[in-house]
């Protein structure tokens, strides 16, 4: 049996098929009881390249497919996902463990970008720009760039994909997909659905989409393919460096969304109630594993003391267990790897002088699914491993005096992903969103650092690796631009005046 019976009822249920023959792959588990799901066969070199080569050829036809039809392979595929929202958000709980409601959300995640790029199917525009020659006209237009390489995280299954898959077909590209190890199934039920609406259009579904399954080598053969136009990477800082210094001999351009290090500031001002509401979905939630997790709590210190009672209170009490039951609020963490950095990182705070609450692990269900408890680490100073990213539901809590201070306590992390600053202060706010506030790619005001809209551009400065996906003017990423200029006509003035004559 490849697959367990789960698997296999979401797949049939999806109409997405499965691989029939048995495959000498890698394992996938679930954190969430350690069982496994099921085998899935990993891509070796020569099949990367065969599929480069398929998605090359059918991206040679689909350039030249008008924008606003390839929409309606986008309207198409979030109809389908919409369809079949829940089985979606039960697999990405039963890979990744998050709990059903944010599956869910993230599912709803990939619906709205697929209706975004359905809209900006017919706005992809370029400027008109005022020449400085006479009877001349000068243009810029936007062509698609080729295969698009998709390098996502286990932590973002569905969501991360469709951000950059919506855009880059929209925009006349055809995509390889390399999803990570861990959560494999998830990228076979939605490449599969994306095929199966191609299909039901009567579209030739061959070569828009491929997924590359295995470690990091199946993306290094993708990285490294001539033929591969872009390469938007999600994970980590050590992995988007490695993508980059790869892509850096040909210059083959890059779209890295990497890691985060986010703070949010709490000032005197703040409405205690809502901080304690934001700020445990954003460091508790998705048991800190989002790349938006909220890592550094940086707290006025005439409410520190408030604030820290709350929050033990809470943290005390939170519902942690199997993500698919209702009420339970954090689930496990992704693997014993995860669990191992987060009682790394606790053990160095409490060397370094650090109050450590919680963070132990608690005995639910198989020996091979880890739970814990979310922790709290009080520093007296943002210090160690405060200044890291550990991938787990730890908040390290700095007490500060001075509101510049503070700002500049945000901004001292190497990366530079998600910020936030909790204030009824108009000018606190103001100033932290503006030029001297957060250098963060998002600042917000008011809500915690997680759980971005598609809209906005999603991505960060720094170590956070400087792409942008998602909504705003991110299409752009995903598109070649070519400025004309047009001589209509009869003499041939050189720009900046030039005199050149024969
Ligand atoms: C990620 O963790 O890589 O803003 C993406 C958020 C989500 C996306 C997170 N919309 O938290």
């Amino acid at each position: 049996m490849n697959y367990c019976t789960d698997i296999r009822s979401i797949f049939n249920t999806l109409g997405v098929p499965l691989p029939s023959e048995e495959p000498k792959g890698f394992e996938v588990f679930s954190p969430v009881d350690g069982r496994l799901l099921g085998q899935v066969a990993a891509s070796s070199q020569a099949q990367v390249s065969a599929a480069v080569a398929v998605a090359h050829q059918r991206f040679l036809a689909w350039r030249a497919v008008p924008a606003p039809k390839r929409g309606e392979l986008l309207r198409a595929f979030g109809e389908t996902v919409r369809q079949h929202k829940e089985p979606l958000g039960r697999l990405i709980t039963l890979e990744t463990g998050k709990i059903l409601q944010e599956g869910l959300g993230e599912v709803q995640e990939v619906i709205d970008i697929c209706e975004f790029a359905l809209g900006l199917s017919r706005q992809l525009y370029g400027l008109s720009i005022a020449s400085e020659r006479p009877e001349h006209k000068l243009l810029e237009t936007w062509h698609p760039m080729g295969v698009v390489g998709i390098i996502s995280a286990f932590n973002f299954p569905m969501a991360v994909f469709a951000w950059n898959a919506a855009l880059a077909l929209v925009c006349g590209n055809t995509l390889i997909w390399k999803p990570s190890e861990k959560a494999a199934l998830s990228a076979m039920a939605l490449s599969g659905l994306l095929l199966q609406s191609a299909r039901n259009m009567g579209l030739d579904e061959h070569g828009l989409v491929a997924v590359a399954q295995g470690e990091s080598v199946t993306g290094k053969a993708l990285v490294d393919h001539p033929d591969v136009k872009l390469i938007s990477a999600t994970g980590s800082s050590a992995m988007g460096r490695s993508v980059a210094m790869a892509c850096a001999p040909t210059f083959k351009r890059t779209l890295l969304e990497l890691g985060g290090n986010n703070a949010a500031i709490v000032c005197p001002s703040a409405n205690l109630e809502l901080v304690v509401r934001g700020v445990v979905f954003s460091a508790a939630g998705t048991a800190g594993q989002r790349c938006t997790s909220l890592r550094r709590l940086l707290v006025h210190r005439s409410v520190y003391a408030d604030l820290l009672k709350s929050l033990l209170k809470v943290y005390g009490s939170l519902p942690v267990g199997d993500p698919l039951k209702e009420g339970v609020l954090v689930g496990p963490l992704i693997d014993q790897a995860a669990f191992d950095a987060m009682q790394k990182a606790l053990k160095q705070a409490k060397d370094m002088g650090a109050t450590v609450h919680f963070g132990e692990r608690l005995t639910l269900g198989d020996a091979k699914a880890f739970y814990v408890r979310p922790a709290i680490v009080e520093f007296d100073a943002q210090k160690g491993p405060m200044l890291q990213e550990t991938f787990a539901p730890i908040l390290y809590m700095t007490a500060y005096d001075d509101f510049d201070v503070a700002i500049a306590m945000n901004n001292a992390a190497a990366h530079g992903l998600s910020s936030s600053v909790f204030t009824q202060d108009l000018r606190e706010a103001e100033v932290f969103t503006s030029a001297l506030g957060s250098d963060c790619g998002i600042a917000n005001v008011n809500i915690g650092t997680s759980g971005a809209e598609i809209g906005g551009a999603f991505g960060g400065e720094k170590e956070t690796g400087g792409g942008r996906e998602s909504g705003s003017d991110t299409w752009k990423a995903y598109m070649r631009r070519a400025t004309n200029t047009v001589n209509y006509g009869t003499s041939l003035p050189l720009a900046q005046g030039i005199k050149f004559d024969l």
